[in-house]
Formats: structure tokens, C-alpha cells, sequence
């Protein structure tokens, strides 16, 4: 049989450099920091480090607005700073994983400025361009060419007043979306992908890359989705999720950009929405896509509407979920494992419970459950010490475009703003974006300047520096599953089995291969649990890892999580 891939036993770091180091005192991080505290990295073992952008941007969305896809922002750094970064983890045997973000540039991108300039300009189809719907004058209410929501509220349309025509945007609208139907679009791309892996960079994490392709009648004619409650827009998804052409133009970048090369590089597509069939077909390596996806669904379990209408996680809906995709993937596919990223609130505060009793083994507990999985861990900076939520406390704390837009559409239909509030301080993206504790001093040694969101006021007890020699700190945990990945085949490679599918607060789950078998069991509750009642051979089993001292084999603790070797 082929080996398997490298990544297959490989952990991944997603730094979001804004908030990880900064080394010149202006408050926002940068590529000198990351340079700084490399060693961070290396002392955790992970393997690959994902880079979020930075390249030059007007940051209207913090970089996933992109002007120049070949420089670094000065914000940011040089690319002087960025071949060293690269050297600097070739030579730890790290990885850099670059943010590719090219459903959409920045408005201030020349290929969109030149496709502005006019409907006659070689660039124009660069972009979704439409004119108002049927006979209706520009601007005028429910003129938009189709009734789609933006991601980031309001309509996906943007008139442009000096041609008449509206042009689309499945974000922001400083985001606008480049228009892949266009071979040439295509074509610069691939020149662009292929320039940084010469740079020596080692692959790519493809922002919303299944929104590249639309479903697009021949005329032209994009079509309305279905209406959303209590609103005048619609749905589009069924028209930009995994489009018509989506696996043809994954299977052309392969081909242009990657085919040929070593395998030593790494591809991963962002793609929100996506089903477990999708996804087996985008990641089967027979197909030369993407090696795996980074999906959605169980980030999703505690929406209602909308993620700002917040509702409890049901233990058995998470079980049903990553169940569902670990058999999904079983023999074909890949799956990324993460509870955070930068546009999601802290894992220990969400899923956890961060009061101070529980939040070092809650977070340890999280961990444990989502490393023993099959398929590529992410840990997301700040997640390896168990950074918590921020405690906003006002409209002024926050500065994500999402969290403002949001506040700005939903006071004006009406919600009450306390309300609002609440929402934004359980679900902004902020939360996730605060600067990095690295040790107790002021600012926690992020900057010697005015931080651009400010240092959470815990992280005086809780930091990198307080818990880099502590055992039994979350850090040393997150240390040793890392470790117990690389070191054991049965972690990386191992058939999954669900246990306990309909307990509420045990998750327990088998891992075996070739006749070797790991039983995980995880309490993700404040109530203790007689070990022999729920899993009769799991207190005679030899614990391979645990998340607490002074081990009880009868008794499964509140947040205990526990790796057992079985006979
Ligand atoms: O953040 C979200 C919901 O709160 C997601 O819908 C998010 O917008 C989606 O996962 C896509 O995210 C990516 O593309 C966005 C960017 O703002 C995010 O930071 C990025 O991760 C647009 O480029």
C-alpha cells in the first residue's frame, strides 16, 4: 500500500499575526514577532504553521482584503521577513502554510480598480458585474440583480454610481468577488500560487474556496434564492456553494499550481457549508483536489437563525456531527479537527467552562477529545494556554467588521442594542483576536505600545510564560498530544468508533488499527462519573495520557478526559 502522508500525523498552528508579536511598539503584530517567538512553536512540536495574511491590504477585513497578492503589508513586515520566516522553520522542520484568499480581492486591488474604471475595460469581467434588475433605476430599493445576503449583513450588491451597474460581494463590500468564470482570473492566480511555493512556502489554506464558482445561467442571470425570515434578502447559498464548476477548478489549480511538485506540500480548503459527501470527493486523493477540508457544521450546532441567535450545544448533536464525518472520511478523504480559529470565540468559554475551577481541565478535556480524532489537529494561538473569551462590556470594545456591521443592521430592524450586545460579546470573531498572553507583564508581552484590541485582563494569571514549566499546565498538555501523534501510529491513523452516542455529558470513542485499540473518554461536565458503570473495561486499561494527577481509575471527574491503551 502507498505511505501515507506526511500530514496524516502532522498538527498544524494557526498564527493570526495582528494580535501574536509585535516587535516595533506600534500595538499591532508582526512577521519580526512571529520571527521572536518561534521557538514558541517549536517547543509545542507542532509541524506546520498557517499564516493569516499578510499581504498588503487596506485591512478592512484585517488582510482577508487583499490589494497586492505578491508583497507584504508594511504593517506587517517585508518580504525579506518573510523568506526568513521561512528558513527559520525549514530549519526547525516546520512548514509555512500561506492564507490564500482569491474568492474576492480588496476593492482597492489594481484588477479591480482597472474593472471599475469602465464597462469597456479588459478587466471588466474580472469581477460580477449586473446591471439593476429588470427595467428598475439604479439604486433603487430591491434593484440589486438577485436578493442574496452578505455574509457580513445587508445585500451581496454594490451600485457603482458612475457606471449604473452593481457589482457582487460575498462579504464585505470592500471584498469584492473576482469572477473565476474568467480563464484569464484563473490564469493569474495559478502565476501568483506558483510564485510563493518557488518562494519556498509549503502550501495553502484556500479562504471560502468553495464560493469561487457560481451557478450562473449562459445568458448570464444569477437567480434569487429563497426569502429569509423576517427579511427582504434572500439565500443565495445554493448558488455559490459548491458551484457547478467548483471541482473543475479545484482539479485545474492541482494541475497548474501543484502537480509535479514534491508532496511535501500541504493544501487545505475553507469551505463553509460543505457536506461530508462534498467533501469526500474534494479530499479523495484519487480526484487531486485539495488534501482536506476545513468545514463548518459543528461550530454551527449552537446557532439558531443566525449565529448571533445563540442556543446550547446538545452533547448528541456534536457526537452525531463529527461521527458523521470521521465514517464519512473513513476510506477516502482527510478531515482538519478544531474548536478555534480567528473567527471563532474561545473554545474553553464556548464548549468549556471557563470559571476558574474548571478552566484548565476543561480546556485540557477539549483537547484531548478533539486531538484523539482522525484526521489533522489545528490549535489555534492562544488556545495551547486556554485563553478565554474577552469581557466586552460596550459597542466601542469591538472592532470586527461582522460585529459592527451586524450591530449596525439589527439595532436599525429593531432588535433591542442590549440584546444585540449580548450577542456580540458570547459570538464576536474579537474574542478570538485579542492579543497573545505571553507572559504577566503589562500587555502581556505582546507590545510595548497601545495594543490594537486590548490584553485580556486574566493575563496576569494566565500566560504562556507561567505555564511553560508547569506539568500540569494546559500547555505541557497540548505538548504531549502532539507528542502521542507523532509517536503513535493508532492516533494518526486508527479506525474510528463512536461510544455512548446518546450520553449528554460523556464523550467516549474507540481508536484501533491493526489489532492495537486506544479508548478515549472525555467528561465534558461538572459530574462525576463511576468509570465501570459507563465503560466496563475502561478502569483495568493502562493510561496512555490524562488530564489530571493522581489518577482514580474508578472515577471519572468533572472534565477528566482520559487516553487508554486496551489489551
Ligand atoms: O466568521 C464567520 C461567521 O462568523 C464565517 O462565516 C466566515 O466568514 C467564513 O468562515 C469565511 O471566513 C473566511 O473568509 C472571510 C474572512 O472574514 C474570515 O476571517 C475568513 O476566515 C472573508 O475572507
Amino acid at each position: 500500500a502507498d505511505q501515507p502522508a506526511w500530514w496524516t500525523r502532522a498538527v498544524v498552528y494557526q498564527v493570526y499575526p495582528r494580535s501574536f508579536q509585535d516587535s516595533d511598539g506600534d500595538g499591532i503584530g508582526d512577521l519580526g514577532g512571529v520571527l521572536q517567538r518561534i521557538d514558541h512553536l517549536a517547543d509545542l512540536g507542532v509541524d506546520v504553521l498557517w499564516l493569516s495574511p499578510v499581504y498588503p491590504s487596506p485591512q478592512a477585513d484585517n488582510g482577508y482584503d487583499i490589494s497586492d497578492y505578491q508583497g507584504i503589508d508594511p504593517l506587517f513586515g517585508t518580504l525579506e521577513q518573510l523568506d526568513e520566516l521561512i528558513a527559520a522553520l525549514h530549519e526547525r522542520g516546520m512548514k509555512l502554510l500561506m492564507d490564500l484568499v482569491v474568492n474576492h480581492t480588496s476593492d482597492q486591488h489594481p484588477w479591480f480598480l482597472e474593472s471599475r474604471s469602465s464597462k469597456d475595460s479588459p478587466k471588466r469581467d474580472w469581477y460580477w458585474w449586473r446591471p439593476p434588475r429588470g427595467g428598475m433605476a439604479a439604486g433603487a430599493p430591491g434593484a440589486e440583480p438577485t436578493n442574496w445576503q452578505s455574509f457580513f449583513s445587508g445585500p451581496v450588491w454594490e451600485l457603482d454610481e458612475a457606471s449604473g451597474e452593481y457589482y457582487l460581494h460575498l462579504f464585505d463590500r470592500r471584498q469584492p468577488d473576482l469572477n473565476w468564470e474568467n480563464r484569464q482570473v484563473r490564469h493569474a492566480i495559478h502565476a501568483m500560487m506558483r510564485w510563493w511555493l518557488d518562494r519556498g512556502v509549503d502550501g495553502f489554506r484556500m479562504d471560502v474556496i468553495n464560493m469561487i464558482s457560481k451557478d450562473v445561467a449562459a445568458d448570464g442571470h444569477l437567480h434569487d434564492g429563497p426569502p429569509l425570515p423576517g427579511s427582504s434578502l434572500g439565500d443565495g447559498s445554493a448558488s455559490y456553494l459548491c458551484g457547478p464548476r467548483i471541482h473543475e477548478f479545484l482539479a485545474e489549480m492541482h494541475r497548474e499550481v501543484f502537480a509535479g511538485r514534491d508532496g511535501t506540500f500541504l493544501t487545505v480548503g475553507e469551505m463553509p457549508g460543505v457536506t461530508v459527501e462534498e467533501a469526500r470527493l474534494f479530499t479523495d486523493p484519487a480526484r487531486a483536489e485539495v488534501d482536506m477540508v476545513f468545514q463548518f457544521e459543528h461550530v454551527g450546532l449552537d446557532h439558531g437563525m443566525s449565529k448571533w441567535d445563540v442556543r446550547p450545544l446538545r452533547m448528541r448533536d456534536l457526537k452525531a456531527s463529527f461521527g458523521r464525518w470521521q465514517a464519512g472520511l473513513a476510506d477516502a478523504g482527510w478531515n482538519s479537527l478544531y474548536w478555534d480559529n480567528h473567527d471563532q470565540p474561545r473554545a474553553v468559554s464556548r464548549f468549556g467552562d471557563d470559571s476558574p475551577g474548571f478552566r484548565r481541565h476543561s480546556a485540557t478535556c477539549l483537547a484531548t477529545l478533539l486531538h484523539l480524532h482522525r484526521g489533522t489537529p489545528y490549535v489555534y494561538q492562544g488556545e495551547e494556554i486556554g485563553m478565554a473569551n474577552f469581557p466586552f462590556t460596550s459597542l466601542e470594545d469591538f472592532a470586527d467588521v461582522e460585529s459592527l456591521n451586524h450591530h449596525v443592521q439589527a439595532v436599525s430592524a429593531g432588535e433591542d442594542p442590549a440584546h444585540v450586545l449580548a450577542a456580540l460579546r458570547t459570538m464576536s470573531r474579537d474574542n478570538a483576536r485579542t492579543p497573545v498572553q505571553w507572559d504577566a507583564s503589562a500587555n502581556a508581552g505582546f507590545t510595548s505600545g497601545t495594543p490594537w484590541l486590548p490584553v485580556n485582563p486574566d493575563s496576569v494569571e494566565w500566560n504562556a510564560a507561567a505555564q511553560r514549566d508547569d506539568a500540569g499546565s494546559v500547555l505541557a498538555h497540548y505538548r504531549r498530544l502532539i507528542a502521542l501523534r507523532h509517536s503513535d501510529d493508532v492516533v494518526a491513523l486508527g479506525d474510528f468508533t463512536m461510544l455512548l452516542p446518546d450520553h449528554d455529558e460523556v464523550y467516549a470513542f474507540t481508536r484501533s488499527l491493526e489489532g492495537a485499540e486506544l479508548l478515549v473518554v472525555c467528561n465534558l461536565s461538572r459530574t462525576p462519573y463511576r468509570l465501570a458503570e459507563l465503560l466496563p473495561e475502561a478502569p483495568a486499561a493502562e493510561l496512555v495520557l490524562g488530564n489530571m494527577a493522581d489518577d482514580d481509575p474508578a472515577e471519572l471527574r468533572p472534565w477528566e478526559a482520559r487516553v487508554l491503551r486496551l489489551p
